[in-house]
């Protein structure tokens, strides 16, 4: 089993200015702890957007790799995110679920990849061809770091244990909005 916090570390040692998306969960938490940077994003309330945000991101800024770090309880809120995602098919994309089969935040409800469901069959049904699953930390670099590296678009399912993350990022959303946009070199309205 992959520690989240642990993965979440490579993911942001690899990387220099690209944007992070990271969703509601335990996710932006560990982002949070792994390094609070500016071109992280973190997805407060709006549960299984984060799918969405990254791929309208990467979308506008196809000279840049774009990251999300998921959940599965978020992503099985927004599953319409990965077709729309496979027939966009951005090669920037880089999408990460932290697969714990639980919705931990709210108290641990198994979600359904606790049962039948499979995160990496449904993208690759939704039309991704680069869907990678991966369960210890040293599959995981490889095939992030391969991702980073390769064009996209990537999903990548990285089986975890089920730790809440002591991570406390800022809450103003204006705040991550406005810093997050500078750091694009967009100035905020
Ligand atoms: C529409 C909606 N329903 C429920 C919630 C409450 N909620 C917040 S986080 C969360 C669990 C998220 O699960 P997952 O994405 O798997 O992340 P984990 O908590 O396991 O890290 C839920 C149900 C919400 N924010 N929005």
């Amino acid at each position: 089993m992959i520690n989240r916090l642990e993965a979440t570390r490579y993911v942001v040692a690899q990387v220099t200015d690209e944007p992070i998306v990271a969703s509601l969960g335990n996710a932006k938490f560990d982002l949070f702890l792994a390094q609070d940077r500016p071109q992280n994003f973190y997805m407060w309330n709006s549960m299984g957007m984060a799918s969405s945000m990254g791929l309208g991101l990467a979308m506008a800024r196809p000279q840049q790799k774009v990251i999300i770090l998921d959940g599965d309880g978020a992503l099985l809120m927004n599953l319409n995110s990965l077709t729309t995602a496979a027939y966009r098919a951005p090669e920037n994309l880089i999408h990460v679920v932290w697969d714990n089969r639980q919705f931990e935040l709210t108290g641990g409800q198994p979600t359904h990849t606790a049962y039948r469901a499979d995160l990496a069959l449904i993208a690759r049904g939704s039309g991704f061809t680069q869907v990678t699953s991966v369960e210890t930390q040293e599959a995981f670099e490889e095939a992030f770091s391969h991702a980073l590296h390769t064009p996209g678009p990537w999903f990548l399912v990285a089986h975890i244990d089920a730790q809440r993350s002591p991570g406390r990022p800022p809450k103003s959303a204006t705040y991550i909005k406005h810093r997050f946009m500078q750091s694009l070199g967009i100035e905020p309205v």
